[in-house]
């Protein structure tokens, strides 16, 4: 098992760094050493690096918790089903025709890396519905979206257990039964808020938060930048709010936490390397 870890990251890492690693990650209780959000381009784009970072991990003995959005794909869909597309505060705006395609979409794209894990010999469990209890974030403004109240991980941590990937999906349900479209950012946070695992990996098509010259900017603390950070011209809406979403969750987590921007191909490097990869965002 070593030597497949030596052998793949051996040009980006001392042996004796990547055993230090491991032994970390292997001493954790195992539902808490990994949750990675997926965003939807990822998924459209990057599937085949994506199965092949979670494939690496599962045969070093590690799960990570996948839970993953699917924004472009449900563009997609909408225009094709004619529905125009309205956001609010970067929330999509959900009428019961717009919620009917988030449903089908969310599912399929679940189903489409659960199978994609499972064709290279990951074990994978779907988990899509029965994690994030909701309630309506504001039925007038947003229509069916939810905001999480209760995280329920007992089926993350019964795939756990048998040393299987849970990939979750961001359906929400309120007490009534009613299923809600919920921001996969949004449930991701609720998730790890949960959890509390070491590592909270966020994977972009952009492999990091960029700067004003499109480079990915490689750490950010919050306590002395932010606010500094947030003045940038540079800084556009989608990263904005990125950001201050990561702002949020660091501040209801201990200190000590971070969070890691990164790209598929990148994971391994981030978690087994000094040197990480991406962006790395402390308090
Ligand atoms: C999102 C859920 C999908 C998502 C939406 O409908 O687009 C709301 O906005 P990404 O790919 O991670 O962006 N939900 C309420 O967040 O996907």
């Amino acid at each position: 098992m070593r030597t497949t870890i030596v052998r793949l990251l051996s040009n980006m890492a001392s042996a004796k760094e990547i055993q230090q690693y491991l032994k970390r990650f292997s001493q954790l209780d195992a539902e808490r050493f990994a949750v990675v959000k997926v965003g939807g381009a990822i998924l459209r784009d990057d599937l085949d690096a994506l199965v092949s970072s979670l494939s690496f991990l599962q045969q070093v003995g590690l799960t990570p918790i996948v839970i993953h959005g699917a924004g472009p794909q449900l563009d997609e869909e909408m225009k094709a089903a004619k529905i125009e597309k309205k956001t609010v505060d970067g929330l999509r705006v959900t009428d019961a025709a717009a919620l009917a395609i988030v449903r089908r979409v969310s599912q399929q794209e679940n189903l489409r890396l659960v199978e994609a894990l499972q064709a290279q010999g990951v074990r994978a469990t779907s988990i899509t519905s029965g994690v994030f209890e909701c309630d309506f974030l504001s039925k007038r403004k947003y229509g069916l979206v939810g905001k999480v109240e209760a995280v329920h991980v007992a089926s993350i941590q019964a795939a756990i257990k048998v040393g299987s990937i849970p990939v979750i999906a961001s359906l929400g349900e309120t007490a009534g039964g009613q299923i809600l479209n919920v921001n996969a950012d949004w449930a991701a946070n609720d998730l790890v808020k949960k959890l509390q695992p070491y590592k909270i990996i966020f994977l972009t098509g952009t492999g990091g938060l960029l700067d004003g010259e499109g480079n990915v900017i490689d750490s950010i603390n919050l306590s002395t930048e932010y606010a500094e950070l947030l003045r940038q011209p540079w800084l556009h809406s989608g990263m904005k709010v990125k950001i201050e979403q990561i702002h949020d969750l660091l501040m209801a987590l201990p200190p000590a936490s971070s969070v890691s921007i990164t790209r598929p191909d990148q994971l391994a490097k981030e978690l087994f390397t000094h040197r990480g990869s991406g962006t790395l965002v402390r308090r």
